[in-house]
């Protein structure tokens, strides 16, 4: 009897798991499993009538705005709250051995200094330069002490993940990062790189905006505005509203290059920098590091992580109505090309890593090809390319791609693209 209670405890536990993540099969890694799709056009409204001008398209783009809203990522609130105000927290002047300055400036999204916030850190070059520094707008996962060792960064307050790593290293007691955190990213933040081009970095903790797990979005941005109704914005949402709310601030600096500014982010923040960019028209340029599904990665391909996948696994990122197409893709009425072509004329860069095959790196670049026409239609080009190019070959000029060595990360190999592609807006 007493041998039988560890199975019985067992089977006891697989009833209790929800019945989707049973059903949902493992990710296809073979090409040659990949179904035959249509991929819906950019290029034809619902109605079925052909976008024939730059005209067209602006009715066009604001139809697939509401399509991705709907089907993919939620409503999101337009615009800032009213009571938005901006708090200077902290300056060093003398902040990367001299070569920066680091600000920390609380945005507040209501009156007075109870209510969500978002802590940003701006660096800038030390030397002035004229016309201002073109920036990039990126949300961070550790904490903002994360992305730099430095001493004089302050460590985040909001709720954080507890990674086991983390945990293990003493980084995260309690959902709280801890002073072992400094610069656990510094390699994903080329940050004298950045500098030494003469240009900025704006970022922030993502869970200032929303904590990255399902709460019935109680806290964070959510709760000012109200509980979310079923169609309106889940987490990526959020995340991408807070790029837009960061921009905002950006606009009142005077020493930033309003006309170049970029939004960039890595993985579930390359999703969210897609969907800022893809709202917000102040952002120049829009780079989707290793984004995968629900990013540039095309959902009907089915490769790697798919939607079925995703929506179980983090049920708060999208908008409910996107479970409706778990393990039946093919119905969406948009796919995820049509997100990078709600950027054109802009530039996007879409950059995968080749053993990042959980993110789909082919379906990244079949994104980018497939968003071409509408570049083409804004006279811009596409990729320039039918085919992938080879490892660590960059390609295009206002789309850009590349598939560099090694795994899911940011490296200074992307950074190297990324600044090259800022500073030739
Ligand atoms: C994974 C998720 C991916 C990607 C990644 C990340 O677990 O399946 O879609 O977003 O997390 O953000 O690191």
């Amino acid at each position: 009897m007493r041998s039988l209670i560890p199975l019985i405890a067992i089977s006891l536990l697989f009833s209790l798991l929800p019945l989707a993540a049973e059903e949902i099969a493992g990710p296809n890694y073979d090409e040659s499993k990949v179904p035959a799709y249509t991929l819906p056009d950019p290029l034809v409204f619902e109605d079925g009538k052909p976008v024939k001008s730059a005209e067209d398209w602006s009715k066009r783009r604001a139809e697939l705005l509401n399509l991705f809203a709907e089907h993919v990522y939620g409503k999101t609130p337009v615009g800032r709250p009213d009571d938005m105000w901006f708090e200077p927290r902290k300056k060093v002047d003398d902040f990367l051995g001299g070569k920066a300055t680091m600000e920390e400036i609380r945005i507040h999204f209501s009156a007075g200094d109870k209510g969500p916030f978002v802590d940003l850190l701006l660096v800038k070059p030390a030397k002035k330069k004229e016309g201002g520094f073109p920036t990039f707008v990126s949300p961070n996962f550790p904490g903002n002490q994360g992305i730099n060792a430095s001493p004089e960064i302050t460590i985040t307050q909001s709720w954080v993940r507890e990674t086991k790593d983390a945990v293990k290293e003493g980084m995260v007691v309690d959902h709280h990062a801890t002073e072992k955190s400094r610069g656990v990213q510094t390699s994903r933040w080329a940050l004298e790189k950045i500098v030494d081009q003469g240009v900025a970095v704006a970022t922030f903790y993502y869970g200032d905006l929303d904590p990255d797990f399902d709460d019935g979005f109680e806290n964070g941005i959510h709760a000012l505005y109200g509980k979310p109704a079923e169609n309106e914005w889940g987490a990526i949402g959020a995340w991408a509203w807070g790029c837009s709310r960061v921009l905002d601030y950006l606009e009142t600096d005077g020493s930033i290059d309003l006309k170049r500014v970029a939004v960039m982010g890595h993985s579930r923040l390359g999703k969210t920098a897609l969907w800022a960019g893809a709202q917000d028209e102040r952002f120049a340029m829009v780079v989707s590091n290793d984004s995968g599904c629900g990013g540039a990665a095309l959902s009907r391909r089915r490769f790697g992580e798919r939607v079925a996948r995703i929506n179980t696994s983090f049920p708060h990122w999208f908008v409910k109505n996107f479970r409706k197409y778990n393990e039946n893709e093919a119905a969406l009425p948009v796919d995820q090309h049509e997100l990078i072509a709600l950027i054109a004329p802009r530039l996007v860069y879409v950059a995968s890593a080749v053993e990042d095959e959980w993110a789909d790196p082919k379906g990244e670049f079949l994104s980018a090809l497939h968003a071409g026409p509408v570049y083409e239609l804004l006279g811009k080009k596409g990729v320039g390319v039918a085919e992938m190019p080879g490892l660590n070959t960059p390609v295009g000029e206002t789309v850009r791609y590349h598939i560099r060595s090694g795994k899911h990360d940011v490296t200074d190999y992307d950074w190297d693209q990324y600044l090259k592609a800022i500073l030739s807006l």
